[in-house]
């Protein structure tokens, strides 16, 4: 099926139409046309998204939920309706249960401050995956020093598949948390986190989703997976960067301390003492990020109007192709499942004598954007016993002809280096 051709969203779904409200992308590197695959680590934003940043500060700018007059009343407005359109978006019960905050690693680190803190205790585990984040490792590996707790890994084979032979032994009785990726940034598997939850609440134990790269590439419903939180951040699905997301559910954001202490999370404050305020203001302490919240909710009109299974197609087609044209080239390894169907948009592979950060600075001359390093998931990238990779990670606006070019531009950097 052509790609112009998919149609759940209220826009046809046809990646020139889509380039064009990319302003970036008419930039030229070095001479060349951009070619950027660099998504997970951030995606580009469209005219739409930017506009709305514009309007906001042009006609809106107040700030919320403490004015009578009307700008700050249509501020308020602007950012309660930003976070109903988020909640919908991942399928929140309730739009109380958005909690805005700067990014995945902030919401990953309100949790680890707050539940994990009143809720871990000596001798409790937590358990992650071996292809975390660091942000989904570090502040773990904190928590647990201080109380005393043990961090357990969920292993995967070569292939980056999660071993549900031993989750079973490794998830127990004395397991309070298991935070897990949807996707990973390295290796592009898809985690089972439905699954993962409901050995999780078998055990009693709760499940923290760090959806960072899958909120913005395929439909995600935290009723579905029966997720207890979830994190992710704007930028990296077509928003501006300084905002993010925690969801969580009523129950347990009910009963956690607050993270940051200050005005707006209050309800009544006394010389002796305070009130928290009801959710999800409890954890918006100070003046929030109003004009982000704004764009936040237009990325989100962009992705739905688009269709998240069309944008989930899209990529699973071009990881398809690319991982076929990627594979074909002699000297290089991918890491991941070698399974296009099992894996995001996310290609990283190593080179067998073109050392990645060489590739990815001659790959720049030709004007493609490419991540090259450890990815700031150093224990996985060093398990396929490699010190950093090459990734490339697709969106919305990537083609098969960039692909192509990233093909090609491997080729001719082995033609130089081979000179
Ligand atoms: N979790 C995952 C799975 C991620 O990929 C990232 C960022 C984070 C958490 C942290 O997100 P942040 O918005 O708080 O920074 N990943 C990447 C990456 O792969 N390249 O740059 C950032």
């Amino acid at each position: 099926m052509s790609e112009s051709t998919l149609s759940a969203g209220t826009r046809v779904f046809d990646p020139d139409a889509i380039r064009a409200d990319f302003p970036i992308l008419q930039r030229k590197i070095h001479g060349q046309e951009l070619v950027y695959l660099d998504n997970a680590a951030t995606t580009q934003k469209p005219k739409q998204v930017i506009k709305s940043l514009t309007d906001y500060y042009e006609q809106t700018n107040a700030n919320v939920h403490r004015g009578v007059h009307t700008l700050s009343m249509e501020a308020t407005n602007g950012y309660e309706v930003a976070r109903t359109k988020v909640a919908k978006f991942i399928n929140a019960p309730r739009s109380e249960e958005v909690i805005w905050t700067r990014n995945t690693s902030e919401s990953l680190n309100l949790v680890a401050a707050t539940w994990a803190e009143a809720n871990i205790s000596e001798g409790d585990n937590i358990v992650i995956t071996a292809m975390e984040h660091h942000s989904n490792i570090v502040p773990w590996q904190q928590l647990a020093f201080k109380k005393g707790a043990e961090i357990r890994y969920l292993s995967h084979n070569d292939d980056g598949v999660i071993n549900f032979v031993d989750a079973s032994s490794v998830i127990d009785s004395r397991t309070k948390l298991v935070s897990v990726t949807h996707m990973s940034n390295v290796l592009g598997t898809i985690n089972p986190v439905a699954k993962l939850a409901e050995l999780a609440h078998d055990v009693g134990a709760v499940i923290l989703v760090d959806a960072a790269q899958s909120v913005p590439h395929m439909p995600v419903d935290v009723q579905a997976i029966d997720a207890d939180f979830l994190a992710f951040s704007a930028h990296k699905m077509l928003g501006p960067t300084g905002i993010g997301v925690l969801w969580g559910r009523l129950d347990l954001l009910e009963e956690m301390p607050p993270y940051m202490f200050g005005g707006d999370m209050i309800l009544e404050v006394t010389y002796e003492g305070a009130k928290w305020n009801d959710l999800p203001y409890k954890f918006e302490a100070g003046t929030p990020n109003i004009a982000d919240a704004f764009a936040t909710g237009a990325a989100v009109d962009y992705l739905s109007d688009l269709g998240m299974e069309n944008v989930w197609q899209h990529e699973q087609e071009l990881t398809a192709y690319a991982m076929e044209q990627i594979l074909s080239l002699d000297n290089v390894k991918v890491l991941g499942p070698q399974d296009s169907s099992q894996r995001g948009g996310v290609i990283s592979f190593v080179h067998d004598t073109i050392h990645p950060h060489d590739l990815g600075t001659a790959l720049d001359q030709q004007g493609i954007a490419i991540r090259t390093g450890h990815h700031c998931a150093m224990p996985l990238v060093r398990s396929y016993d490699v010190v950093a990779a090459a990734r490339a990670s697709f969106y919305i606006y990537n083609t098969r002809s960039e692909v192509d070019a990233l093909v090609n531009g491997i080729s001719e950097t082995e033609g130089y280096f081979n000179r």
